[in-house]
């Protein structure tokens, strides 16, 4: 695929999908929003690909949404902020959230705005030591959007994500990662080697039980115990039925490593 505003490759089971502006800081467009539709839906029917990685070129992951992107206007002819979050946001959120594979959000720099709330949709993310979060929104006297209200305070508690979005702070990736928004840290020289290293961990890993983990995480969002406790039997019920948990003990047992195949 011809792409315009983002890269694509596909190395050893790893899809990486690089956030391609670097002259605008990877702000966001239409066109990259169809673009990066177009990736995962490939990454997705991709079968070789086990884990997505997405990114930005040059010093940024991303400032969020292109301010000087021609607003969208509704039918009055007045322009309507809230199209843009329903045509692009609000869909490309809900697809990297519930994505079959696992996704790592690489955080090269500067994460800003919408692409903050974009990030915190996958599953784990990593920063560079330089890199920093900014939920920018009220800088401008807009309201954080792409999940950031619903996903900050599931991850560092109502208070801390209040204060985040009101003072719309740049946040260190040493405090990111001290809130729990970052899973690791790593110097900025090796800080790509590093994440190659963690995504292809993962796609060498089972991938059909890391698709049952993310279903269980996720549903335990709106479960209470006892509903938990019982999909987790039928997801248990799944995966050790899986080839790759019959692989994993026979490797245990015979001290070697094991060969996954996703099934
Ligand atoms: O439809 C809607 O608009 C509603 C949806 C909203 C969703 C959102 O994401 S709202 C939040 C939008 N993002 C921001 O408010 C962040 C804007 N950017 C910044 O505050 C700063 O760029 C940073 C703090 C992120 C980084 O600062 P710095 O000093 O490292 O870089 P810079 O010089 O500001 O930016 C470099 C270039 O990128 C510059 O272009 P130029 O002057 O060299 O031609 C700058 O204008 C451009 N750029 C940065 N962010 C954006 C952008 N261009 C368009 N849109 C951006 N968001």
């Amino acid at each position: 695929m011809a792409f315009t505003a983002i890269r694509t490759s596909t190395v050893e089971g790893v899809a990486t999908i690089t956030l391609a502006r670097p002259d605008k800081l990877n702000a966001f467009t239409g066109v990259m929003h169809a673009e990066l539709r177009d990736a995962l839906s490939a990454a997705e029917a991709d079968d070789t690909v086990r884990c997505v990685v997405l990114t930005g070129a040059g010093r940024a992951f991303s400032a969020g949404q292109d301010l000087s992107e021609e607003r969208i206007r509704g039918a009055d002819g007045a322009v309507d902020f809230g199209a843009r979050l329903e045509r692009d946001y609000n869909p490309l959120v809900e697809r990297i959230y519930a994505f079959p594979k696992v996704t790592i959000a690489a955080l090269n720099g500067p994460t800003a705005g919408a692409a903050a709330n974009v990030a915190l949709a996958c599953d784990i993310l990593l920063a560079a030591r330089s890199a920093y979060m900014q939920q920018a929104f009220a800088r401008i006297a807009l309201v954080p959007d792409a999940g950031g209200t619903w996903s900050l305070a599931r991850i560092v508690g109502a208070k801390r994500a209040l204060a985040l979005m009101l003072t719309a702070d740049q946040i260190s990736a040493a405090e990111l990662q001290q809130m729990g928004l970052v899973y690791k840290v790593f110097d900025d020289a090796v800080f790509a080697g590093e994440v190659t290293a963690m995504a292809k961990r993962f796609a060498a890993g089972p991938a059909m039980t890391y698709r049952l983990i993310k279903e269980a995480a996720r549903a335990s969002e709106g479960h209470d115990l006892k509903t938990q406790l019982a999909l987790e039997a039928n997801l248990q019920r799944k995966a050790g039925a899986s080839e790759d948990a019959a692989e994993g003990v026979a490797a245990f047992r015979e001290k070697r490593a094991p060969r996954y195949k996703g099934r």
